[in-house]
């Protein structure tokens, strides 16, 4: 028998999240302005199956809908992300009304349901007018963020709960300009770290702005973070382990919590470090209301190319493994205490199958539960985890594999757009239902 979840505060955040370019769709309508995403899915062999985000799950028109049906899970909050190009269609200058408008609607909807509106200003779809301007990699970013961010906190105010600035720079950064697995498609560690660099630089300054405007919104940002486990106890497989947690999670946490890059990384990347301004960097580490956790697996690391055999895996090959939720937060608050985390995402890709008008996501269902369990237990023991957002409410555009990832807890027909609860959906409203009073246990 597996222990019992521990009950959940009664006033915590219970949602789902999602991103502007993976759902919305109509991404040439109401005067959007094309993004560096538009633009990676017409380059050849980039996306899966040549798909892009043209209309992903419509989103855009269905809001009202999918606000329905996110109201209907018995949940109180829902995480989505601006898309800048809507907002700015050059990037800067000129405001897009129409852009700002749709937000302005999801938001009332939002709080017409009772649901609590936690906003993402950026969820990787810059507008592909800044890229030809060099993109991340352009020192005047931080200042064209921050625009962006005051254009949209004067619309939409303190009707928002909480402001993010941005979600898993390191995706930006390495996927984006190291990797080049994500737009815009760079293969150049040098302006990698330039970019992540600039983004912790456009985040201080986003804050700051923000905070001059004297919101009484909450402030933060959302950070992808693993454990890093060593495959042995052999200085090699250590020291590598304690690198790579540098290059991922202290790269990111440091600047934000610190103002500073964390050394083992810096000398590691010795020449290849762009000129940093040791003073201009402390202002990343503004005060924060809240730290953003996205929680999907952990590193498993050998210098000998040993695999952990035998281990779970989701359809994205991620091993699944619920007590790193539980590891990750009590680490997270010892070494970097905020006064509060929210989980923004965790959630798993499984070959579900429609039949019958049913999906059986037996895996999905236990993957929550596990994870949920877990995450009690680092809450009953004082890590104040304030929320949790479930990725995602519904399948949508995964980025480079396309639609071939599915990731919801609801199931879309690309087809017909029709949207159908799974099990783990299911499963998540009675469970949160039960939490919230809402249903009888
Ligand atoms: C997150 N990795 O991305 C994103 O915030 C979502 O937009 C995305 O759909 C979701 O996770 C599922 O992938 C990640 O390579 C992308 O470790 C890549 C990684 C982790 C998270």
């Amino acid at each position: 028998m597996k222990d019992p979840i521990h009950p959940y505060p009664a006033d915590f955040a219970w949602g789902v999240a999602t991103s502007a370019y993976q759902i919305e769709g109509a991404a040439f309508e109401d005067g959007r302005g094309p993004s560096i995403w538009d633009a990676y899915a017409l380059m050849p062999g980039k996306i899966l199956n040549g798909e892009n985000g043209t209309t992903a799950c419509d989103h855009y028109h269905l809001w009202e809908q999918d606000l329905d049906l996110i109201k209907g899970l018995n949940l109180n909050a829902y995480r989505f992300s601006v898309a800048w190009p809507r907002i700015l269609p050059e990037g800067m200058g000129r405001v897009n009304e129409k852009g700002l408008d749709f937000y302005d609607r999801l938001v009332d909807g939002l709080l017409e349901r009772g649901l609590d509106p936690h906003l993402t200003l950026y969820h990787w779809d810059l507008p592909q007018a800044l890229q030809n301007r060099g993109g991340w990699a352009n020192r005047d970013i931080p200042h064209w963020f921050t625009e962006y961010a005051l254009t949209v906190y004067r619309r939409l105010g303190d009707r928002v709960k909480s402001y993010c600035t941005f979600n898993e720079p390191w995706c930006t950064a390495e996927l984006g300009y190291h990797i080049g697995r994500h737009a815009p498609g760079i293969q150049d560690l040098r302006m990698a770290l330039l970019a992540s660099y600039h983004i912790q630089l456009a985040h201080g300054d986003a804050i700051a702005a923000l905070r001059g405007e004297n919101t009484r919104a909450e402030l933060g940002t959302v950070l992808n973070l693993y454990p890093v486990d060593p495959a042995t106890d052999s200085p090699e497989d250590q020291e590598a382990a304690l690198l790579l947690d540098a290059k991922i999670n202290r790269w990111y946490l440091d600047p934000v919590f610190r103002g500073t890059f964390p050394d083992r990384a810096v000398q590691h990347y010795g020449d290849l470090m762009p000129e940093i301004d040791p003073e201009r960097l402390k202002v990343a580490a503004q005060p924060l209301d809240f730290l953003g956790v996205n929680y999907y697996y952990r590193y498993w690391v050998s210098t000998e190319g040993k695999t952990l055999q035998n281990a779970e895996r989701t359809d994205m090959g991620w091993e699944v493994y619920p007590e790193g939720i539980y590891r990750l937060m009590k680490d997270l608050h010892r070494e970097y205490p905020a006064p509060k985390y929210y989980i923004t995402e965790n959630g798993a890709a499984f070959k579900d199958e429609l039949v019958n008008g049913q999906v059986h996501d037996e895996d999905r269902v236990r993957f929550l539960k596990d994870h949920l369990q877990h995450l009690g237990r680092a809450i009953a023991e004082g890590v104040p985890v304030k929320g949790y957002f479930e990725w995602s409410l519904m399948d949508n555009f995964e980025w480079a594999f396309g639609y071939s990832k599915r990731f919801g807890i609801v199931h879309v027909d690309y087809e017909t757009q029709k949207r159908t609860l799974k099990d783990s959906a299911k499963w998540y409203r009675n469970f949160v239902g039960e939490q919230r009073g809402i249903l009888q246990k």
